[in-house]
């Protein structure tokens, strides 16, 4: 979060962006696109911080790629600003309705220019730094429950269009109501920080989210993964939880143990189970993002209920 800010200059005119580069220089990385069409591509690239638009070029105009930012997912937040030499109201304010922050008239004033943009800059770190906060977990750093649902969702309706599978694994440490009442409150911090630390080496793909889900529960996210991927997982992380060996007086094993509960969802004609057998009648096969979470839930119940420290599915 404290990287360079990146800044995206699109403008016909080479000179243009040469006074600009040199006045902005300071401000962070500067890229430029003298037409609409690779000004777009750049910006899907580099995913910029800022863009300064000139409205007025041959091809796509200003207001078009403004437009077509606006309307893309991932590029909508990023602001933009135009610099214009036409400076009736009228273009103003139509720059405006479109989205973006501020409309910078030519000929420029390196000093109010340089000011404005490190203004919207420093809005945009504040927004993203937000919302950085309202996804995370603050004990452990892991993404939260909102993260989590919204990624659910997004990888959901993902697999199903492109007929992939995908898992989901929820955690829950055992017994740790015992483990707060033996070691304090704050020990109890701290297990959920090791735990959170072990999922996170668990998973070596950085398309996997793990996530607190609540409380002592985790979450697992993995796209791509059939039920046999998503057993060899819970299995490594039971191994791994093992091997970390935090005492827990209260448990069987006198260490920190987890219990497992997994969901996959299989979108082609055959499905297997966790065990590599054939599942014809995909008894086990969620019917929405919501009914994964609920299957993951019942499998970690019976993972309890069968005797802590296992999975199920
Ligand atoms: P089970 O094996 O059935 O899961 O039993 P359990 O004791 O783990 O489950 P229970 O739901 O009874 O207790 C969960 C405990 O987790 C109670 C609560 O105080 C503790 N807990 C939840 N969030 C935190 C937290 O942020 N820090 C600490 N230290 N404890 C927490
Ligand atoms: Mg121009
Ligand atoms: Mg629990
Ligand atoms: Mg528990
Ligand atoms: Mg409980």
């Amino acid at each position: 979060m404290n990287e360079q800010s990146r800044l995206l200059i699109i403008d016909d005119d080479v000179s243009a962006i040469r006074v600009l580069s040199k006045v902005l220089g300071g401000l962070g990385e500067i890229r430029f696109a003298t037409s609409g069409e690779e000004g777009i591509q750049l910006a899907v690239e580099k995913l910029p911080d800022l863009i300064l638009l000139d409205a007025e070029m041959p091809g796509m105009s200003g207001f078009d790629v403004c437009k077509s930012l606006k309307s893309d997912s991932t590029l909508q937040h990023v602001p933009v600003i135009f610099i214009t030499s036409h400076t009736e109201s009228e273009m103003e304010e139509a720059g405006l309705l479109l989205g973006a922050v501020d409309f910078i008239g030519k000929p420029i004033r390196p000093a109010i220019v340089a000011a404005r943009v490190k203004t919207h800059l420093n809005l945009k770190l504040a927004l993203d730094r937000l919302n950085h906060l309202a996804q995370t977990d603050g004990l452990t750093g892991l993404a939260n429950r909102r993260a989590l649902d919204t990624a659910i969702q997004k990888e959901w309706f993902r697999c199903r269009r492109s007929k992939r599978p995908m898992s989901l694994l929820l955690l829950d440490i055992d017994y740790f109501k015992k483990y707060n009442d033996t070691y304090g409150h704050l020990a109890g911090d701290d297990c959920l920080i090791r735990v959170a630390k072990l999922l996170l080496s668990s998973v070596n793909r950085s398309v996997d989210m793990v996530a607190r889900y609540g409380g002592e529960e985790f979450a697992l996210l993995l796209p791509e993964t059939d039920a046999c991927g998503a057993a060899e997982i819970a299995e490594k992380i039971i191994a791994n939880i093992r091997a970390l060996a935090l005492p827990h007086a209260a448990t069987d094993n006198g260490i920190v143990t987890l219990s497992i509960g997994i969901a996959s969802f299989c979108s082609s004609s055959r499905c297997w189970d966790n065990a590599g057998k054939e599942d014809r009648n995909h008894t086990t096969n969620p019917h929405s993002a919501t009914d994964l979470l609920d299957v993951a839930d019942r499998a970690l119940y019976a993972a309890k209920h069968a005797g802590r420290n296992r999975y199920s599915s």
